[in-house]
């Protein structure tokens, strides 16, 4: 049995090429998999399911039901770039969201899922404004303003975010060994896989004495050489990269 996991893959109309990435890859190599776990940051950004008519939000539907359609099993993980991504995308992609964190089994070995910006606990700022986005009460009545005005406010939180980024110390970004230990321990010291980071690598967490692999996805990127993609592949018992252009 197959299964893949892929994040942050940012698609916007801007980069078309990374749809096209995606579009190859949810033909091909992803119809081998029974299940494909999108763990956050599948869209740029997310202002709301009325937005699915957007001529790229529609298109990923589409492929994304395709998939399903011929058998496997697409399962989506808000991150903090999509989390308002909601049950009408979903239907029309065929698609089922998960709870942050998630805990699967792969062939019987306990896997955590989560986006993994929850854990960037170092950095205060984010995880204020995190606590209130995710509040119910301020989504809905961010939902309730027209389409348009609320694109134009998330085109102001991104200037801000990208603003405060560039005066914080990386480390402040990257998530935080005690919040990992914790969300290991209180799981059953699991294998954890998420994205967010976009800092691709296997790390080992020795937690009350079990060791604990963390696989942190790649994020998609597009640069001169072209778009690279990747998707993490459980196959015969193991866990792989698999380059994607
Ligand atoms: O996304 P990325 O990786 O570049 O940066 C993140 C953190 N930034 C964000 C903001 C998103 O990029 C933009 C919002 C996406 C769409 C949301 C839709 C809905 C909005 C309203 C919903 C009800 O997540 C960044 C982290 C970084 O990851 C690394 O972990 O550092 O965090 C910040 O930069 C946040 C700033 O430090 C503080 C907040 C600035 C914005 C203030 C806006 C004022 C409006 C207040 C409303 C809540
Ligand atoms: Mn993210």
């Amino acid at each position: 049995m197959q299964v893949h996991f892929i994040s942050d893959l940012h698609l916007t109309a801007d980069r078309p090429a990374l749809t096209a990435v995606l579009e190859r890859y949810l033909t091909g190599a992803a119809r081998a998999a029974a299940h494909v776990y999108i763990l956050g940051d599948l869209f740029e950004y997310w202002a709301g399911d009325d937005d699915v008519e957007d001529p790229l939000n529609n298109q990923v539907a589409g492929l994304l039901a395709a998939l399903s359609g011929a058998g496997t099993q697409v399962h989506f993980m808000p991150g903090n770039r999509d989390f308002l991504l909601g049950r009408e995308f979903a239907a029309r992609a065929g698609l089922e969201i998960l709870r942050e964190p998630t805990l699967i089994d792969l062939d019987g070995q306990p896997v955590l899922l989560c986006h993994g910006d929850a854990e960037c606990t170092d950095d205060l700022a984010y995880q204020a404004f995190r606590a209130q986005v995710r509040n119910p009460a301020y989504q809905a009545q961010f939902l309730a303003q027209p389409l348009a005005a609320r694109k134009q406010f998330i085109a102001g939180v991104r200037m801000k975010s990208e603003q405060a980024k560039a005066g914080k110390q990386a480390e402040i970004m990257d998530v935080n060994a005690g919040a990992i230990a914790e969300l290991l321990r209180q799981h059953g010291y699991p294998r954890l896989i998420h994205g967010h980071t976009h800092r691709p690598a296997l790390h080992l967490h020795e937690v009350d004495g079990h060791a604990c692999e963390r696989w942190v996805l790649s994020d998609w990127r597009e640069d001169a050489g072209g778009v690279q993609g990747e998707v993490l592949v459980w196959k015969d018992g193991a866990l792989s990269r698999l380059p994607l252009r």
